[in-house]
């Protein structure tokens, strides 16, 4: 009887076992089970000569399936089947197309031979799910490859194009790719005419000696040691590379095993798998099957400013032709000059070729009247956020865009409804809400407006995956999701400085809890002029206000809460300290000793509860968009998985104590219904 998931076939002596599990070929057990006995078969065959491997649909296997972690491996694992392959008297070739990822590359790892088509790209990605290969990769890998490439490849978690796979010795030929099942059939025959031997990964021996490769890792660690705080797999990861060079292969392993199993048991590898499922639920969004989507081959963006610009240059980096306008001629040079000076900057670093460079500024063009926006088929509008300028641009594109173009905003906290309605189509009107640098940031909050069509909606949710970014729909509101949230930590933030609490306090805190910066430091870099400062009506009342009062605007003017020197670090400010220590002192209370758990707790659960909010509002579709739209928007540590799920392991009702006692000292924030519901129910978010 065949195996609906591995079909068996012979061509010449050579066994071809092709497995087919949609969508991405992932290693569950129905499909291990398949390949394990379908292997069995081949191989006591005395007619195969020689076996090839290789999987139908859109990729070589996507690695071991993500969503049984958790629960008991089910027989036949991974291990065993590999054992197989390694002990079998014929020769196994991997045949690879689309991706070999995770357990799918260690599989390929445990053949005698890999192959791949020209397209293929072959990687360990599991560092990104807080994991490591935990199927034999940190022990053949460094064997195949040698240690250096395997921190590379397993750490970096970065899969590699076929060539240089081919490079580093990962695969053994990089096929035409016309017919990948006859060619990787040709070269198994190949391999048995000419007496291959049969190359078992596990008995290369290593390509350093256990001292050389300490020396390796420790200057691995050391030039990483960065990226590394926080997560818990790359040290795990190091260590198991280490064992591939100090002990034999089964009981490296071992080791492996142990490694791995303590990463799966870690709240960081929980909250990282939560974020691979979270960034592909968001994807998912309400519009009717057949909506289709408007056809995109042309951008313009309105407004050559720093978000223009940076628009700008998203769409240019996707393949996008894009027409920047801005009415005053020296603000579109400028703008024109950013992305010109950035897209030389890419080839420079060697990050785009130059003939792409050359693509990239071949489709740039730049227009001082509106009327440009005529021949486009998205319209994104970039202009400075007043609602009534934004009104009066909308009004023009619509007199000037083609029928059935999309109109977009970048507005990042005004009323999207309110500008769809100057316009005669407020169906085609849809905000997209880049984070700055809008090239470099991943957040895309898609703003679905009170008549913005599902056509539309579609088709910016599939834009926002063509820019590589995660689009997240949010519905109208002040801030939509990410910034909305993350407003209540600032006020948070604002509210401990006002007890006398410094901010150099408050920012360790922040960086401690993971992120790059804290609030004050934020602050200080964006101009505290910028943000919730008013020039015309400023009198002292906040610390804010006398900072600026007093010219100290941020990093810009050498001071803010912090002093800067010439090289812009910042060192605490006796100014803003005896600033804070006033305005506590007008208050009467002894300002609280606090120690960096409670900052962080007085800080983001507030967050967590405008979450709450966000979700009973249906402004967020699920409590994992939010998580999903922190993490791609204010590098919310994804080690902790975003508010909401940390939020559920912090425990709701201890939430809900927190902020009832955050409002009993004059808070003037309100606990979401939500919130208090689940507390009360034992329930969680997630
Ligand atoms: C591992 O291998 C551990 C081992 O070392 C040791 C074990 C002992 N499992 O991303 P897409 C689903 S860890 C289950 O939208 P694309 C995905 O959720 C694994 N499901 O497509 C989605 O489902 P839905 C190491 C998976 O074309 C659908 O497939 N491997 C898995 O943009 C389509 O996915 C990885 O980390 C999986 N492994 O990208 C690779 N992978 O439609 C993770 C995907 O219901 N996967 N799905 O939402 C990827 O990077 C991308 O999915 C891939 C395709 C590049 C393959």
């Amino acid at each position: 009887m065949t195996n609906p998931l591995c079909t068996l076939s012979h061509e010449d002596g050579v066994a071809v076992l092709a497995i087919d599990s949609p969508p991405v070929n992932a290693l569950g057990q129905a499909v291990r089970q398949a390949i394990h006995e379908t292997m069995g078969k081949a191989l006591a065959d005395p007619a195969v000569t020689a076996v090839v491997i290789l999987c139908a649909g859109r990729t070589f296997f996507a690695g071991a399936d993500i969503t049984e972690f958790g629960k008991p491996f089910a027989a036949p694992g991974l291990h065993d089947m590999f054992d197989r392959f390694d002990g079998a008297s014929k020769p196994i070739v991997a045949a690879i197309h689309g991706t070999a990822l995770g357990g799918g590359l260690e599989l390929a790892l445990a053949c005698h031979y890999r192959v791949a088509v020209p397209t293929a790209k072959l990687g360990l990605p599991e560092v990104a799910l807080g994991l490591l290969p935990g199927a034999g990769g940190t022990q053949r890998a460094p064997r195949l490859i040698g240690v250096a490439q395997a921190l590379d490849l397993i750490v970096g978690g970065k899969p590699v194009a076929a060539a240089q796979a081919l490079r580093i010795g990962l695969i053994d030929r990089v096929l035409e790719g016309q017919d990948m099942r006859a060619e990787a059939v040709a070269y198994a025959r190949e391999l048995v005419a000419s007496g291959a031997p049969l190359r078992r990964t596990r008995d290369l021996p290593a390509d350093l000696t256990p001292q050389e490769a300490a020396a390796t890792i420790a200057d691995y660690r050391a030039r990483h040691a960065k990226s590394f705080v926080g997560f818990k797999a790359p040290g795990n990861i190091v260590r198991a590379i280490e064992a591939a060079t100090d002990r034999p292969f089964e009981a490296g392993l071992t080791r492996e095993w142990e490694l791995f199993e303590e990463l799966m048991a870690s709240p960081e590898s929980a909250a990282q798998r939560h974020i691979f499922f979270a960034e592909r639920a968001a994807a998912k969004v309400p519009v009717a099957r057949d909506c289709g989507e408007v056809a995109i081959a042309s951008v313009a963006v309105v407004g050559a400013g720093t978000m223009g610009s940076g628009i700008t240059l998203a769409f240019l980096n996707a393949g996008f032709p894009v027409t920047m306008i801005d009415v005053n001629p020296p603000a579109l040079e400028r703008g024109a000059a950013h992305v010109r000076a950035t897209l030389e900057a890419l080839a420079s670093k060697g990050r785009i070729t130059p003939s792409v460079r050359d693509a990239r500024m071949a489709a740039f063009a730049t227009a001082t009247a509106l009327d440009a926006v005529a021949r486009a088929d998205l319209v994104v509008e970039a202009v400075f956020e007043r609602l009534d300028l934004k009104q009066q641009v909308f009004r023009q594109i619509d007199a000037l865009a083609k029928p059935g173009a999309v109109l977009a905003s970048n507005t990042s906290f005004l009323d999207l409804d309110a500008i769809a309605a100057v316009t005669a189509r407020p169906a085609d009107v849809v905000g997209l809400h880049f984070f700055a640098p809008a090239n470099i940031m991943r957040l895309l909050e898609v703003v679905r407006g009170a008549k913005t069509s599902d056509r539309v909606i579609q088709t910016a949710m599939t834009l926002g995956r063509k820019l590589g970014k995660v689009a997240v729909l949010s519905g109208v509101c002040d801030g939509f999701i990410a910034n909305r949230a993350m407003a209540r930590r600032s006020e948070a933030a604002d509210r401990l400085l006002e007890q006398g609490v410094m901010p150099w306090d408050v920012d360790a805190a922040m960086v401690g809890y993971g992120f790059p910066m804290g609030p004050f430091q934020m602050m200080d870099l964006v101009g505290l002029d910028v943000i919730g400062w008013d020039k015309e009506n400023t009198a002292g009342r906040t610390v804010q206000e006398v900072l600026c009062e007093a010219g100290r605007l941020g990093q810009k003017s050498g001071s803010g809460y912090y002093d800067y020197d010439a090289q812009r670090r910042g060192t605490p400010s006796a100014f803003a300290e005896a600033t804070i220590r006033d305005f506590a002192a007008r208050s009467g209370q002894p300002a609280p000793t606090l120690s960096a758990q409670d900052i962080i707790e007085h800080l983001l659960f507030p967050v967590v509860n405008e979450g709450a909010k966000l979700l009973e509002e249906g402004i967020a579709l699920r409590a994992s968009d939010i998580d999903m739209a922190l993490v791609a928007g204010y590098a919310w540590p994804v080690y902790t998985g975003g508010p909401m799920i940390w939020g559920d392991h912090c425990g709701l009702a201890r939430i809900v104590a927190a902020l009832d006692e955050q409002i009993a000292q004059g808070a003037p924030i309100t606990v979401s219904n939500l919130l208090r519901t689940k507390a009360a129910a034992g329930e969680t978010f997630l």
